[in-house]
């Protein structure tokens, strides 16, 4: 029998039990101060295990530091910030090294006894290294470079950040592209073409005398990461951006990011000369022409000594170019390059090209013109074509001139701000997108040749000439990037960039540890959520091949059935009542051709086209018998609808963190995810409806049909764009 009193007695304990662990829980939670992401991924919250913190502590007693660039300062006081946040004080600044030193600074000012060898470690590559020197173990972080000492003390930061151990630490890394920039597209008006994190950060009226923090911050982010360029402005150019004032302003910039071995690079008007240079034409025969860029770059150079150089929009959606005067895309670029040769400048001009006109297939329009001009341009300057042909859709495959053009540079450009990817509202990790292209084999030199590995190779048969670009999501916000998770975005392509064969999965785990929590409760869930995030975008936007049926202005929302007399997504679907895709096979407008036959030949064969290429190269019946086993037409919705469930998956997997972070990065994410699924479902219910008004046949069994008919969808008013492209 069950003795009455002893029970009660126990309930007691247990609900005070109960009591005091829900307070310890309450008083946690409200321990972990709200956060409003402000500081990315350089928090640097204090060690919370004690083994670890001891670990730590016992490494990082005191500084030595080496030197007295403004780079090296820099880098200490990162150091010191980063040590004093996480380990709880500021270790001193010491002259000697003792047991638990941390050693920074170039190699060749490193004490004797503390010898390490620097070869190949080049501008940029660093080396940490425990080691004993006189008779103590420390820690050296050493470069050729200030700048590979403050790359070097960055990583080391990470190593912290990411609870990985301290000890015999061996660690020698140099980067695998040695043009790592970002191409700001912000207008000199303050606004940001396809930014959706609020205005410019530039603030031009201000500049060049007044320094914001923000603008250190972002060298530091950018530093971080190994970002060694930006460009300030739009590649929908401006002239004035080269006129002596606006350069004066930007001098102001380049002051702020030297340290942090940032150049910064402008766009270049290709009428500037016409524009601001007061001459009846820009054309680059001409000799006036020829002498005005000159002498602008001489003044450039003036005002800023390690200006980087151009980047160029030339003939494409009705900039101005050399082709307005009959000269090619390679008369126009060199023109730029020789202009900035004297200085050390980079012309990046860029292979995005199709005017506004329809023409037959846009998919080959690049590759046409660019293919031919191999080997035309001067050694200064690189060739940027996007990641794909089209224009950065959600899935594209690879742009044909990687892999074609061996005898000039490319520089691959990828979209870190989400234009066609739900702008700042949808959680989409783009690293696993990143990785897809780079690691597609182009075959350029038989299996192997992957885009990765042809941008890396540029640098050996080109001196040095290897890069990558990516269009910055950053704005005014708070957090910079609108949703905290596009702050995932401009750190993975960081790390690409430094390491194209980096894999996604690895990049999300560190990110999520710097920016959240090291604790699997919270790295596991958020990874998987991370990992599947593209996937399901595309799922409920544009699948098994299909893209361009977003918005025409916007680029947000579902608008399959948009019709305009100079472009529509019929010229991108095509779909009638049994076909749907377009035929790019040699039968079609063979844009399989401009690939290297190993893979032109896989995308044009149905058996061995992937899936999710299908109808970005096939034109085929709703009732093609798709590899599942389900139809064509089957095949399509259900993947709108599985894509619009892995959204739920994913608002399931963020509710494991809540209580595990802070509640206010926990709730601002949890509302967005709810606002992806709304708009998930509108995409999956639009697309279901339009297609399915030509296909005609009824939903696989189990779907519940979109509640409204396809008029509703239609006259959903897309939401407000911050371009003004949609009001
Ligand atoms: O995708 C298009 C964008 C334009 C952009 C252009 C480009 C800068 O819609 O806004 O203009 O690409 O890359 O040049």
């Amino acid at each position: 029998m069950i003795d009455s009193r002893e029970y009660s007695i126990d309930s007691n304990l247990i609900d005070n039990m109960k009591h005091i662990i829900s307070v310890i829980l309450l008083l946690s939670t409200l321990c972990m101060k709200g956060e409003t992401g402000y500081d990315l991924w350089l928090r640097y919250p204090p060690v919370e295990n004690s083994r670890l913190l001891k670990e730590y502590s016992s490494k990082n007693k005191n500084i030595l530091v080496l030197g007295d660039s403004p780079t090296i300062r820099v880098a200490s006081e990162e150091l010191e910030r980063g040590l004093e946040g996480m380990l709880g004080y500021k270790p001193e600044t010491g002259r000697r090294i003792g047991k638990g030193t941390v050693v920074i600074g170039r190699h060749d000012l490193l004490p004797s006894g503390c010898r390490v060898d620097p070869e190949g470690l080049g501008e940029e590559g660093f080396l940490i290294r425990s080691m004993k020197i006189e008779g103590v173990t420390a820690t050296v972080i050493t470069a050729l470079t200030d700048k590979g000492v403050l790359y070097g003390v960055f990583r080391y930061l990470r190593l912290l950040q990411t609870a990985s151990p301290l000890a015999d630490l061996d660690i020698r890394d140099t980067p695998g592209l040695n043009y790592r920039v970002l191409n700001h597209w912000d207008n000199l008006n303050g606004t940001v073409e396809r930014g959706y994190a609020g205005y410019s950060i530039w603030n031009w009226e201000r500049l060049p005398h007044y320094k914001e923090q923000r603008y250190s911050d972002y060298a530091r982010a950018n530093a971080s990461i190994g970002i060694n360029g930006l460009v300030l402005n739009n590649v929908n150019a401006e002239a004035k951006s080269l006129r002596h004032d606006w350069l004066v302003k930007a001098s102001g910039l380049a002051d702020v990011f030297r340290p942090y071995g940032i150049r910064i690079y402008l766009t270049a008007k290709f009428s500037a000369p016409k524009e601001i240079g007061g001459l009846p034409t820009a054309d680059p025969r001409d000799e006036r022409v020829r002498q005005w860029w000159k002498d602008k770059a001489r003044e450039i150079y003036s005002i800023i000594p390690d200006f980087g150089g151009f980047l160029v929009k030339a003939n494409s959606e009705g900039q101005p170019g050399p082709q307005d005067y009959g000269c090619s895309h390679a008369e126009g670029a060199n023109m730029l390059g020789e202009a900035l040769a004297p200085y050390g400048g980079i012309v990046f001009w860029r292979a995005f090209v199709y005017q506004n006109e329809r023409h037959i297939d846009r998919v080959v329009t690049g590759y046409n013109e660019f293919k031919p001009l191999d080997g035309k341009f001067r050694e200064n300057v690189f060739l940027q074509p996007k990641n794909g042909p089209i224009d950065f859709q959600p899935r594209e495959p690879f742009h044909p001139l990687f892999g074609s053009m061996p005898d000039t540079p490319l520089a691959m450009e990828v979209q870190i701000t989400q234009e066609n990817l739900g702008h700042a509202g949808h959680l989409v990790y783009l690293a696993t997108m990143y990785e897809e292209v780079l690691k597609s084999d182009t075959y350029a030199g038989g299996s192997g040749y992957t885009v990765g590995r042809i941008l890396k190779d540029y640098a050996r048969s080109h001196h040095g000439m290897s890069a990558i670009a990516g269009v910055p999501n950053v704005g005014t916000d708070l957090n910079w990037t609108g949703h905290l998770f596009g702050q995932a975005n401009w750190y993975a392509f960081g790390r690409l960039a430094w390491n194209p064969d980096a894999g996604a999965e690895e990049i999300a785990d560190d990110w999520i540890r710097m920016t959240f929590s090291n604790a699997s409760g919270v790295t596991e869930p958020v990874k998987e959520m991370m990992m599947m995030s593209r996937e399901a975008y595309v799922d409920y936007t544009m699948p098994v091949g299909l893209n361009h049926i977003m918005n025409f202005g916007s680029h947000n929302g579902p608008e399959p059935w948009h019709h305009d007399p100079s472009w529509t997504a019929y010229d991108y679907h095509k779909v009638t009542a049994d076909s749907i895709g377009v035929d790019r096979t040699p039968k079609g407008t063979g844009a399989t051709l401009q690939y290297h036959s190993e893979v032109g030949e896989r995308f044009a064969d149905l058996s061995t086209c992937p899936d999710e290429l299908l109808l970005w190269f096939h034109r085929l019946p709703f009732t093609y018998r798709m590899r599942s086993g389900r139809t064509l037409w089957d095949e399509i919705v259900t993947r709108y609808y599985t894509g619009v469930e892995k959204v739920g998956e994913m608002q399931d997997m963020w509710s494991k963190v809540e209580g595990l972070i802070d509640d206010e990065r926990y709730r601002h994410v949890k509302e967005l995810l709810s606002f992806q699924k709304r708009e998930a479902e509108w995409w999956r219910d639009a697309c279901v409806q339009f297609f399915g008004s030509y296909s005609g046949l009824p939903l696989p069994e189990g779907l519940t049909p979109p509640p409204h008919p396809l008029e509703y969808y239609k006259r959903i008013p897309f939401p407000y764009d911050w371009n003004g492209y949609y009001d």
